[in-house]
């Protein structure tokens, strides 16, 4: 008998729920905040830090839904922001490379772009900080606040200027009487060496109130301890390196009160409660292993959603493989407006998803759930090809410039960290890493890993016998990806490929590499 009340109590908390629901619908409009890191890894509480002070993230991630499998589809600045603004790859939207100065890469004319497809449904779009991508006609904010009309360290690590601007946008958006998207882009915590060094290799003195460096009046600057930092496993325990990581943790404080700042902005506008708040970054941390790779450093995100909606999740971690290509469908899907994909043979979907029902309720466990990534350039010069797929368990990477060493960045070759593994290798001292610079450098056209036995990706399992089946299974599903996406190199390094009528074709070039792509 003792059932019958509990029942009771929860048919009473539906139905109320229910009309929660109606009657926030009827009275706001459905808004979206999208906070971007850059260059932003799990140096965060609620990634089980304890160093690194970030209170206003974590703070976030108990109004939503922690997720513990989100990857980038490529481990680029400007590429990894257009999948994210394309829901599609970099080699389907034609951003292969960085965009500003001498990389100049820019995505196809004819791609579809979230901020161009919700002008056209009534939405009002706005960005504050790194944009980072082209052609400007193909991605259109109407209220932009970027590098391009401003210094990018104003727009992206100002947090003063940044609440400002918010609080700008969101008067607009209230003027206009209409939906909106605000994409708030921080530029920390990047890199500063090669560009703004005389503000520290993490720009975590600028506006620090320090003689010269200026001042952020809504920044309390955190200083960490470089013996107390956590070292990932991917990074030499060595001093230059710990002091790299605590001057990135200073950034990383900063972004956390910039993020705080922000939602203050959105509670006092009145849109706490009708918002879908989105936090992740672009790409791995800017260090060996990190950004421009493939490896998990390289390629996983942190990543939250808060959904003011009632019954949504709060507090919990999903387990879900998700990508950051899936920003875009649950963006789409919050305003209700369809996404739309040219139809595939596929017999499973490979295709970026919405990832609103995940806020609701944890989808049933799946081994075979996949990610795939796509990698052309970081740099003009860093013509380094790979294309990969990672389910739970394991992840096969195709280098297709196998033959070249690994190409550095102009960022992290001046980091400390960097520079340390570089002098200890020339002076054959003791270095404490997890490779060798050569390993690094070098590596062979196919990588295998089991993630699970071996999450630090040390050792290649290509063409072990025993798991032929599963090596051929992933070269199957990332092929067809890559027909599915239109990937030009579908058939390098090996072959060319040809149109025809029925479709890419792959011509061996008798090089003696075997070629993905037989048909
Ligand atoms: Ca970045």
């Amino acid at each position: 008998m003792a059932r019958v009340p509990g029942s009771v109590y929860v048919l009473l908390l539906c139905s109320f729920v229910t009309e929660t629901v109606l009657s926030d619908k009827a009275d706001h409009k459905r808004n979206v905040l999208i906070i971007l890191a850059d260059d932003g890894g799990f140096e965060l509480g609620v990634y089980s830090n304890k160093i690194c002070q970030t209170p206003n993230i974590d703070a976030l991630a108990k109004s939503g839904v922690i997720f513990n499998n989100a990857f980038t589809s490529v481990s680029s600045c400007s590429p990894s922001r257009a999948a994210l603004l394309t829901g599609t790859p970099s080699h389907q939207n034609g951003m292969y490379g960085l965009h500003r100065g001498v990389h100049h890469f820019n995505s196809f004319d004819a791609v579809t772009s979230l901020p161009n497809l919700l002008k056209s449904h009534e939405v009002i779009t706005g960005i504050i900080g790194k944009k980072d991508v082209g052609p400007a006609a193909l991605y259109q904010f109407d209220y932009e606040q970027t590098e391009e009309n401003n210094h990018v360290n104003q727009v992206g690590r100002n947090i003063t200027h940044i609440k400002l601007l918010t609080r700008e946008f969101l008067n607009k958006a209230h003027n206009d009487n209409k939906s909106f998207l605000l994409y708030v882009s921080f530029h920390d915590p990047h890199r500063c060496g090669h560009t703004d060094p005389q503000f520290g290799p993490f720009c975590e003195r600028f506006g620090s109130g320090e003689e010269g460096m200026g001042l952020i009046p809504d920044w309390h600057p955190i200083y960490y301890q470089w013996e107390q930092v956590e070292l990932p496993y991917f990074i030499q325990d060595t001093e230059a390196a710990r002091r790299d990581i605590a001057a990135q943790y200073t950034t990383i404080s900063r972004l956390d009160q910039g993020i705080g700042l922000v939602l203050k902005e959105l509670e006092e506008a009145g849109h706490l409660n009708d918002t879908l708040v989105i936090y992740t970054s672009d790409n791995g941390i800017p260090f060996p292993s990190g950004r421009t790779n493939f490896y998990d450093p390289g390629l996983r995100e942190p990543m939250i959603i808060s959904s003011p909606e009632a019954g949504a999740r709060r507090n919990e971690a999903s387990y879900a493989m998700v990508s950051l290509l899936d920003v875009m469908p649950t963006v789409l899907n919050w305003y209700n407006i369809p996404f739309a994909q040219e139809e595939t043979n596929e017999v499973q979907s490979d295709k970026p998803k919405s990832l609103l029902p995940i806020l609701q309720k944890e989808p049933p466990f799946s081994e075979d759930e996949a990610i795939f990534a796509s990698q052309t350039h970081h740099e003009i010069t860093m013509y380094y090809p790979m294309r990969a797929i990672r389910t739970r368990r394991y992840k096969l990477i195709h280098n297709l410039n196998f033959g070249m060493p690994f190409p550095i960045d102009q960022d992290l070759y001046v980091s400390p960290t960097f520079q340390d593994i570089l002098n200890r290798t020339r002076s054959k001292q003791a270095l404490p890493w997890y490779k060798t610079l050569k390993q690094y450098y070098y590596r062979p056209q196919w990588e295998l890993y089991d993630i699970r036995a071996d999450p630090a990706e040390m050792k290649n399992l290509h063409g072990k016998p025993s798991l032929a089946s599963v090596e051929s299974a992933l070269r199957e599903r990332l092929e067809r990806w890559q027909r599915d996406t239109s990937d030009a190199w579908l058939c390098a390094p090996g072959a060319v490929l040809l149109q025809q009528d029925h479709g890419p074709v792959c011509r061996d070039l008798d090089t003696g590499l075997p070629h993905v792509a037989r048909r």
